[in-house]
């Protein structure tokens, strides 16, 4: 079976992530959806509401499963669940420069390889830190996040019917 991760913070998970993880089903016979939960950083959602969204905007997968992810390296995740590759969505060269040493750490680490997809042109601007800032000052951020994550970040628009 070829097994690949696509881990994250999801801090929340938005529609970016959610097709390029639907790209990596398709590739792949399954997925591991690895859910940061490093209590070292800020997140905004508990990693029991991140995981949830994730279950939750992830269900229409079937070959994919939402793991919790702890502080440790990733490589060694990847070696703990037998996991050969990660996948990456890629919106910029700025990604492109961001994760090709982390690539080649964990090539190095676990000899687990990366493939980087690129981002849908619809999502290539969309992260999880701007949809939090847009949604706090009342921007409209209902094409790029699932309905759970907008009934939390925008709650009165979370009804879809606004
Ligand atoms: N379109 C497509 N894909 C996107 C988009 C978008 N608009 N936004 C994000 N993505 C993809 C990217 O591939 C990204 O990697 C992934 O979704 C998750 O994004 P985030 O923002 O939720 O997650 P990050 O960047 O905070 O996740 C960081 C990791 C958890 C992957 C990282 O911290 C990590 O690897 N931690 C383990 C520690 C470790 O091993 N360190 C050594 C590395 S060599």
């Amino acid at each position: 079976m070829n097994r690949a991760v696509c881990p994250g913070s999801f801090d929340p998970l938005h529609n970016g992530h959610i097709e390029v993880i639907g790209r990596a089903a398709r590739l792949f016979d399954e997925v591991l959806v690895a859910v940061s939960t490093n209590y070292a950083k800020n997140y905004r959602f508990s990693g029991e509401e991140r995981i949830a969204f994730c279950v939750d905007g992830l269900a229409h997968l079937p070959n994919i499963r939402v793991v919790p992810m702890g502080a440790g390296l990733l490589a060694d995740f990847c070696r703990e669940n037998g996991a050969t590759a990660l996948v990456k969505g890629l919106r910029s060269s700025l990604d492109f420069d961001y994760e090709l040493p982390m690539a080649t750490m964990n090539r190095h680490l676990a000899a687990v390889e990366t493939v980087f997809l690129p981002t849908g042109t619809d999502f290539a601007h969309v992260s999880s830190t701007l949809l939090k800032e847009v949604a706090a000052l009342g921007g409209d951020i209902r094409p790029f996040v699932p309905d759970a994550v907008l009934r939390r970040l925008n709650p009165s628009a979370g009804d879809g019917s606004a």
